[in-house]
């Protein structure tokens, strides 16, 4: 008998039982941070093969590797968050991830059900805290249905095009014995896009108007991009994305897909010349932030706006169908050659770093990127290298980059995982740098150390208030300085800093060519 079949041989109890049946979804890696009332699912963990425990010493670590393994592995993984404290811990990078239509499977611990009358420290509405966040919300009565309320949180979290399914487990529920697992219910697939809106997409195609289209979720990779590219090569269409698409396919021998600017002015007149916009999967893009004076609504106002496919229909198809329809040609297309920068020289800056890092980038590499203002170096130097995915800063809530790029390599461990990121934004989940040390997954951590808030001294400048000493230092985070190499070795990360072209390149190639864990701070 096997310990598994030990282990079912006796009644299990709810954690147990839940797990399994996650297991048996699909459901293979959970980040957790738990407590007392999530102990019986530590326990549990060592009798259920097949779910892989990943600690995270920050719950915003946890929900972020969550958001990046997700993206990546295109399936749930599930968290473990102790009440509503530890849930709101997690909120910003949960935030992030519903702006990515990421599946997540979310538990949530609570007290037991006979507690909660006694109002104890810990209790909170943690309904309350997941409702924003969660596609799904469903807190667990009975120890006899909670392995079937699982299966309806995969269901859920899988759900096109991908949402957080938050399931609260109250302790009684966990250690009580249990029914056995249930099985996993039949998927939702993508919505079939209509007959006649194919054809009007086709139809509008045709019709000689400079035409946009925004792409975003499924739509951004594979045959998807190569269906937009035939569908731009035979009508002069131009692709773009959003400024943050969750992930996005880019590099050599990719269908190039222009990114929107963040500025809003930029924004407008990138999309002023066009009389319509085709959204897939996408919505029509505004600005990020209202300025005084300036637009929030960002495509002209004249121009069309026709939606091919809304985020939980099924984009691919549609591209595919409209490609077709138009007899459009499978060769040809604008895609992005190999085209390395030259040897950089002279400063260490966004540009140098870009250059290195985009000569040495390996083939299928992930890149984690949220380096904010010394994000557009990379962003352009990556244009034409080998190719990678993108992950990007979906929500704005900073502090996502570090444990996406763990959760992404977690996900896909035979790729090499970049993490491009300002010192500022860093801080916020900083200990996900110990779990890239714990799991020796292989990150290589770029830190852009400007010791400022660097994109909100530019903020301040265009919303037009005024700034004094003690406002500026609101936005200098010197002073001390971070001292990024102690952080990272103090977490089990080797790391290296450097201020010249030739120490990031000899660290940047070290780091390229082993495995693990490394950050390299550019002191800027
Ligand atoms: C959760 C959250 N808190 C605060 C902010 C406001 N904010 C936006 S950018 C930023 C600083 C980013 O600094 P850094 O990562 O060093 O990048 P830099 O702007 O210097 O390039 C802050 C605090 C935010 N976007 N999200």
């Amino acid at each position: 008998m096997t310990t598994d079949e030990r282990a079912t041989a006796v009644a299990p109890n709810g954690a147990e039982s839940l797990l399994r049946t996650l297991v048996a979804g699909g459901v293979e890696v959970c980040f957790a941070n738990p407590g007392t009332s999530e102990m019986h699912f530590v326990s549990a963990i060592d009798r259920v093969d097949g779910m892989r425990p990943v600690l995270g010493l920050f719950e915003g670590v946890v929900t972020g590797m969550a958001d990046g393994y997700g993206r990546m592995a295109e399936r749930p993984a599930a968290t473990l968050l102790h009440l509503g404290p530890g849930l709101a811990n997690g909120l910003a990078n949960l935030h992030n991830a519903r702006r990515a239509a990421t599946p997540i499977v979310n538990l949530v611990g609570d007290h037991a059900t006979s507690h909660a009358r006694y109002d104890a420290p810990l209790a909170s509405d943690i309904v309350g805290f997941a409702r924003p966040v969660s596609g799904w919300v469903h807190t667990s009565t009975s120890p006899g249905s909670v392995a079937a309320d699982g299966a309806r949180a995969v269901e859920a979290a899988r759900r096109p095009p991908g949402q957080i399914a938050t399931l609260i487990v109250p302790a009684d529920v966990a250690w009580l014995d249990a029914g056995p697992p249930v099985e996993p219910l039949a998927l939702t697939t993508p919505a079939t896009v209509s007959d006649t809106t194919i054809a009007a997409v086709t139809a509008a195609l045709r019709n000689g108007r400079r035409t946009a289209l925004l792409l975003r979720g499924a739509s951004l990779r594979g045959d998807a991009l190569i269906a937009a590219g035939r569908i731009a090569a035979a009508t002069g269409a131009r692709l773009f994305c959003d400024t943050f698409a969750p992930r996005l396919e880019r590099g050599a021998g990719r269908v190039v897909v222009e990114r929107l600017p963040y500025f809003a002015e930029q924004l407008v007149e990138t999309l002023a010349p066009f009389e319509q916009i085709v959204l897939v999967g996408s919505t029509p893009p505004v600005a990020f932030f209202a300025y005084p004076g300036k637009p929030s609504w960002c495509s002209p106002e004249d121009a069309a706006i026709l939606h091919l496919a809304h985020p939980h229909e099924n984009g691919p198809g549609a591209l595919a169908e409209v490609a077709d329809a138009l007899a459009a040609p499978s060769t040809g297309l604008a895609v992005a050659p190999l085209s390395l920068p030259d040897e950089p020289s002279g400063r260490l800056d966004q540009f140098s770093v870009g250059a290195i890092v985009a000569r040495l980038l390996p083939e299928d590499a992930i890149v984690s990127d949220e380096a904010a203002t010394s994000g557009l170096g990379p962003a352009m130097a990556l244009a034409t290298a080998a190719p990678h995915d993108v992950l990007s800063l979906t929500g704005g809530a900073i502090g996502q980059g570090l444990p996406l790029a763990a959760g992404a390599a977690i996900a896909c461990p035979d790729r090499k995982v970049i993490c491009l990121h300002g010192d500022g934004g860093a801080m916020y989940t900083v200990q996900a740098l110990w779990t890239m040390a714990r799991e020796q997954l292989d990150v290589t951590t770029v830190i852009f150390a400007n010791r400022s808030y660097g994109i909100l001294n530019i903020e301040l400048q265009r919303v037009g208030a005024a700034s004094g000493p003690q406002a500026l230092s609101m936005l200098d985070i010197g002073n001390p300085d971070l001292d990024w190499v102690a952080l990272a070795t103090g977490m089990g990360v080797e790391a290296r800093r450097t201020d010249t072209v030739e120490g990031f390149e000899d660290a940047f190639a070290a780091a390229m060519t082993t495995r693990g864990p490394r950050l390299i701070e550019v002191v800027l």
